[in-house]
């Protein structure tokens, strides 16, 4: 599978002398009870690192991230944006006999996404370029069945080309939904002929746009509209985005790059793995006792890596409905979902849905601007920055102050391009008594972790590893006043 990488049997062992190195540098340093106590805690508990029953994977063969899932992850923040025929029937699933003529944003103004996305910090968005009622979005050979049929742009139109662009001269990757479940194609059901008219789709918008960051495949598998339900051919599909677009990740419950976190209520797990085997999720929208689980949790000895994709929309609804402009996520609620997303070793696929006129709704992009101001308040200073951290061997860190500070909030980050490791630790702080005590504890860490616990005056900070899999970790840690 794509996720998975090939043994690199000697970087282990170049950790392990790095880990070494960093010590023997770390012995010149004063106050020498402390770090050996420190240093002996670390071996200790890498000692008592007890794998769990799974965890059949050894040091040298912990799946590690490609550079378009790296590039995914650092993102962060993605901008999803459901908007077609449902904008202007107002329902949330179409079935596929809406009249194209009905399409007809006013004001349809793509670098006003982008413009808002990029000014609130995201930086890569998904637009749903055919949602499950088949009305295509750019104007494709496959079907009359849109835009080109829509009194938009007298027919000339082309939203997946005007979102491209916005992106691209925003700075900002771009990223295309296309739904396998169609209700108004003639062919779905009839599997061949529907997969060779799906895989046209996906040929047109990877062949005709440019780069494309993400390709989002929903496992929605409904009847179509004579009532058949469609066999999709995965392997087919996949190969198709790998040829077309082998810089891109492909999104799905069952990856092959990124999978769906599980819910779409913009949780990820916790604890958060990484790494799945991959036969746990078979197929996108494979149903069964295990399967929300593995999306939400992964698996520390499973084969492939596969981040999980935390979607969940800034309304109710996925499609915009003007009767929930009172209903848009408040500030607070968009930082708890930060926490819960990013901040558990996810990304966050926020979906913000532009209104009939082809804009973003002025309250949504309030918050958004809100959401931002509250992460610059909340992550603007680490009051830690430049304080020099000494390292134990198995990665844990400890860090001493040259004067007192309040920390309320931390963010630790392990350097996922070598895997994800640790599966317990726990952040301490000392005040200048020297007494230590427990701030926060934990799973996994993975690319991410925030924590927030209550505002302690401290002197020294630790972040305490308990257990980790497959060899020792290699940890950043920031901590700020929350
Ligand atoms: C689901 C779809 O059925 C929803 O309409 C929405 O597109 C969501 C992101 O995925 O499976």
């Amino acid at each position: 599978m794509t996720g998975s990488t090939s043994p690199r049997p000697t970087d282990d062992a170049r950790r392990q002398e790095r880990a070494a190195r960093r010590l023997t540098t770390n012995a010149a340093v004063d106050d020498s009870l402390s770090r050996r106590s420190f240093v002996q805690l670390g071996l200790a508990s890498l000692a008592a690192c007890a794998l769990p029953r799974r965890a059949a994977v050894v040091a040298d063969d912990r799946p590690r991230p490609t550079p378009a899932q790296l590039r995914w992850q650092r993102d962060e923040l993605a901008m999803f944006l459901h908007f077609g025929v449902n904008t202007f029937t107002d329902r949330e699933w179409g079935d596929g006999r809406e009249d194209p003529s009905i399409f007809a944003p006013s004001a349809l103004d793509a670098m006003q996404w982008a413009r808002t996305a990029r000014d609130s910090g995201f930086k890569s968005l998904v637009l749903t370029a055919k949602h499950h009622d088949g009305f295509c979005l750019w104007p494709t050979a496959t079907t009359t069945h849109s835009v080109a049929a829509s009194p938009w742009r007298n027919g000339r139109g082309d939203v997946v080309r005007e979102f491209v662009d916005a992106c691209r001269s925003a700075g900002l990757r771009a990223g295309l939904y296309l739904s396998p479940w169609d209700r108004n194609h003639p062919t779905y059901g009839d599997s061949p002929r529907y997969n060779d008219v799906y895989v046209a789709q996906l040929t047109e918008l990877l062949t005709n746009y440019g780069p494309v960051a993400e390709v989002w495949f929903d496992g929605a598998n409904g009847e179509g509209p004579n009532g058949k339900r469609q066999l999709y051919d995965w392997p087919r599909i996949w190969r198709t985005v790998r040829r077309l677009q082998p810089e891109a990740v492909i999104f799905s419950d069952a990856g092959p790059d990124v999978r769906w976190c599980g819910n779409e209520r913009g949780v990820a797990g916790d604890p958060n793995w990484s790494t799945i085997d991959s036969a746990a999720v078979p197929y996108p929208g494979a149903d069964g006792p295990g399967i929300a689980d593995a999306l939400q949790h992964g698996d520390p000895a499973g084969a492939v890596w596969r981040p999980a994709e935390v979607d969940v929309s800034i309304r109710p609804g996925w499609f915009y409905h003007p009767v929930q402009d009172a209903d848009v996520r408040t500030v607070d609620d968009l930082v708890d979902l930060y926490f819960t997303s990013v901040g558990r070793n996810g990304k966050l696929l926020l979906n913000v849905p532009p209104t009939r006129d082809g804009l973003i709704h002025p309250v949504d992009a309030a918050r958004l601007a809100g959401f931002r101001d509250a992460r610059s308040r909340l992550f603007g200073e680490d009051l830690t920055l430049g304080v020099r951290r000494e390292t134990a061997p198995n990665g844990a860190l400890e860090l001493a102050m040259p004067r007192p500070v309040t920390v309320a909030l931390a963010r630790l980050g392990e350097d996922i391009e070598h895997g994800q490791r640790v599966s317990r630790f726990a952040v301490e702080g000392a005040d200048a008594s020297g007494v230590w005590r427990t701030l926060a504890t934990g799973t996994t860490i993975g690319y991410a972790r925030l924590l927030r616990f209550a505002p302690a005056s401290l002197t020294r900070l630790r972040v305490r590893i308990d257990e980790t899999i497959g060899g020792p970790a290699s940890l950043s840690a920031r901590f700020f006043a929350g």
